[in-house]
């Protein structure tokens, strides 16, 4: 079996950049995991204003956005019917805000996906523990966001508990959790500890030099043996917090640090879920708004001139209708492919002069599953070819950085590969260098 992604997962992979929001009683309380019993009376946003979020969001290229409805203190930005610890109880807009319903309304008008983060960890519900009555609460509190806010691109389930050996002991009914969400948002990922989006492992924004979306399928979550398309994310804070801390304010992530943060992320065939908190007022701070607009800029910068984009192709070998002009035709739907069987089959680009380039990117068609498994690139430097990339797995992109060469010769071999590699993409760039 070959596994490829769904419509939904796909349209995720693509968006390549999502925005994680962590909101709550912590941004007041300056805590990073509340206890459950803080006062609702807390949360008391000044000035909140979603479409500023989801404005900064869209300039700096982001797709989608995650809100944290309930985090592990249990408290809801919504107007749920199951509690009254929520916005319900709070002072904000007298009792009858509803953070969930403005960030939806703000995404609708600005065409962006809204995400929703719902713990499963609840500190403050006293069901929780008690597990076939908890599992129901936590359902019911879930078909209200699948319910009542429109299309959801994203659900995110976290996989944290700290109730320690003595503490409650919580059994979640997964699958009828995700039950609730296939039959109300049937096009929404369900992501991390769910079947369509895989947590990459660490909370830094880098996935592994080889990160296949193929995997071994979890018996567990989803139901089956075998092989799945189970792509990674990869879930980093702009700041050393996921909550906003005014102390923080100074201590957002440098360019430098976000630009290799991406590098290893949306270049390591993953997405992105970079979290930018909103503060005590209900806005991005000043600072993080400031380096979204560096990082969209640094990003545009380094891809906006792609000298493969054109060339001359050849191939050792390609099938009829795709040659290796199709991997530098700047068109996502056409791909070179070898005839199958060839043994590292290889495009070779001819520019028109030499140029210096110091950075590659390599696509592959993932619509129709993820085969590269080894590749390398080489350029011709001085009469003779010089190796600039050796690589394992490219996916839905895959971004090398090598000291730059001059050439205006430069050839893509597939070393090895699980099926016949469609390779929808292949450019070269002289992106600048980012260094604190
Ligand atoms: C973790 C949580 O415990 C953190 O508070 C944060 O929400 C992070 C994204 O996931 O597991």
């Amino acid at each position: 079996m070959d596994p490829k992604p769904t419509r939904s997962q796909l349209e995720w992979q693509q968006s390549e950049l999502t925005m994680f929001l962590h909101f709550g009683v912590n941004t007041f309380t300056n805590r990073e995991w509340g206890e459950g019993t803080e006062d609702p009376a807390a949360f008391n946003p000044s000035d909140l204003d979603a479409r500023q979020w989801v404005q900064t969001a869209k300039d700096a290229g982001f797709r989608y956005m995650i809100l944290t409805a309930k985090h592990h203190d249990g408290f809801c930005l919504w107007r749920s019917d199951w509690t009254n610890h929520s916005v319900k109880s709070s002072p904000w807009r007298g009792g009858k805000g509803d953070v969930v319903g403005e960030l939806a309304q703000a995404c609708a008008d600005a065409g962006m996906k809204l995400g929703i983060y719902l713990s499963p960890w609840d500190r403050n519900a006293p069901t929780y523990g008690d597990s076939p009555a908890y599992n129901e609460y936590f359902c019911r509190q879930l078909t209200e966001l699948m319910t009542r806010y429109g299309p959801i691109g994203e659900a995110w389930f976290d996989g944290a508990c700290g109730e320690g050996p003595n503490g409650k002991r919580q059994e979640y009914d997964w699958q009828s959790y995700y039950a609730v969400i296939r039959e109300h948002q049937p096009d929404a990922v369900i992501a991390i500890c769910g079947p369509d989006v895989r947590w990459v492992g660490n909370e830094d924004g880098y996935a592994r030099e080889t990160e296949w979306s193929v995997q071994d399928a979890n018996p567990a979550i989803h139901g089956v043996g075998g092989k799945v398309w189970y792509p990674a994310e990869c879930d980093v804070s702009i700041r050393p917090g996921w909550f906003w801390h005014a102390h923080e304010d100074a201590r957002v992530k440098t360019l430098p640090h976000l630009m290799d943060i991406y590098y290893r992320s949306v270049g390591r065939n993953s997405v992105l879920l970079l979290n930018v908190p909103p503060n005590d007022r209900g806005l991005f701070a000043d600072p993080d708004v400031a380096r979204l607009g560096e990082f969209r800029d640094a990003i545009d910068r380094s891809f906006r001139r792609d000298v493969a984009l054109g060339a001359r192709a050849g191939a050792r070998s390609a099938t009829a209708g795709s040659p290796a002009a199709c991997a530098v035709d700047n068109h996502p739907e056409t791909y070179w492919q070898p005839t199958p069987g060839t043994e590292e089959p290889w495009i070779e680009l001819r520019l028109a002069e030499p140029v210096s380039v110091n950075t590659a990117m390599t696509q592959e068609r993932i619509a129709e599953g993820q085969h590269v498994e080894e590749y390398r690139i080489d350029a011709w430097v001085a009469g003779a070819w010089q190796r600039i990339v050796s690589g394992t797995t490219m996916g839905h992109k895959k971004l090398d950085r090598f000291p730059a060469v001059r050439t205006n010769r430069v050839r893509l071999t597939i070393v090895a590969s699980r099926d016949t590699p469609l390779v929808s993409r292949f450019s070269l760039f002289d992106a600048p260098a980012f260094e604190d």
